[in-house]
């Protein structure tokens, strides 16, 4: 489906397909690998702060071979200080778009999933890796520094020691070694990425909307909060969430024997 007005005109690089109640979003300008350049990360900026209101989840993924070779270093060449600034802070409010979104966001990741590509990754709410999915931050080949969120995001994925030894020494993860790491939380066969992305947004999408609301927008906001903060925050959220009919609902569907048990995968 091509873009419509409602997914707010976006530039060629970025692609939307509508499945049911669930966007694709597929990063596509596969002649340079998916490099985010300004167009594509001010075209992913509008598409995630402008949802549509019927829209209950979206899976990101890349065209071509690649998931991203993040940043388009064509375009940062000329760029002084501030403009590194300014261009750096656009991303963060980008990407925080995408971790606050009203709607769960499955990165489905394959092929390099390189610098600022990984940094767009770890702000999807869950990653999906393909086996030929790999990750780098070749920044300190390039003498630049991540700029997309990623030394807040990345760490708290793989801690800040494997962080170091991505950007001091250059080298990669295996998708078998991003899964063990927790940079993915879900390994398919090359292929399956989309349709297992799909399958997740699905699922979710059937959970009740203040519950799906209070994993995306207060868990990661509890988490990092002082204890005593958190566990404010946690209280309100969980008597806020009880409150619905619709939690009462799924309560009284249980305990009448109308729900699924709770069985090992
Ligand atoms: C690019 C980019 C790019 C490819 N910016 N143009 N990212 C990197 O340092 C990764 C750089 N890219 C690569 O290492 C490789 O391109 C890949 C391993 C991803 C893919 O290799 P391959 O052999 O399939 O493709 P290619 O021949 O290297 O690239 C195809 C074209 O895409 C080529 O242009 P062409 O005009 O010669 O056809 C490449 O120049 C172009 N291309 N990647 C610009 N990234 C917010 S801060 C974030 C900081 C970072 O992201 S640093 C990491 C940058």
């Amino acid at each position: 489906m091509p873009n419509s007005s409602a997914e707010g005109g976006l530039p060629s690089s970025l692609v939307v397909a509508r499945r049911g109640d669930i966007a694709i979003l597929r990063l596509s300008r596969p002649d340079k690998r998916n490099a985010l350049n300004d167009e594509t990360v001010r075209g992913l900026w509008r598409f995630f702060s402008d949802l549509p209101e019927d829209l209950k989840g979206v899976v990101l993924c890349g065209a071509g071979q690649h998931f991203s070779s993040g940043l388009d270093l064509s375009e940062v060449v000329d760029h002084d200080v501030v403009r590194g600034i300014s261009q750096s802070r656009f991303w963060h409010r980008t990407f925080d778009e995408i971790q606050f979104a009203k709607v769960p966001v499955i990165a489905v990741l394959h092929g390099a999933v390189i610098g600022g590509g990984l940094e767009l990754a770890c702000a999807a709410h869950l990653r999906v890796a393909e086996a030929s999915a790999y990750y780098g931050l070749p920044e300190g080949q390039r003498g630049i520094f991540v700029g997309g969120g990623g030394a807040v995001r990345l760490p708290r994925l793989i801690g800040v020691a494997n962080m170091m030894d991505l950007m001091l020494t250059g080298r990669t993860y295996s998708a078998d070694e991003g899964q063990r790491l927790g940079i993915s939380q879900y390994q398919v066969a090359d292929g399956d990425g989309l349709a297992k992305g799909l399958e997740l947004a699905n699922k979710i999408a059937g959970n009740a909307t203040l519950t799906n609301f209070a994993v995306i927008q207060a868990l990661p906001r509890i988490a990092e909060a002082d204890p005593a903060s958190g566990l404010l925050a946690e209280a309100l959220m969980a008597a806020i969430a009880q409150g619905e009919s619709e939690a009462k609902n799924r309560l009284r569907d249980f305990l009448e024997k109308r729900a699924g048990k709770v069985v090992s995968a």
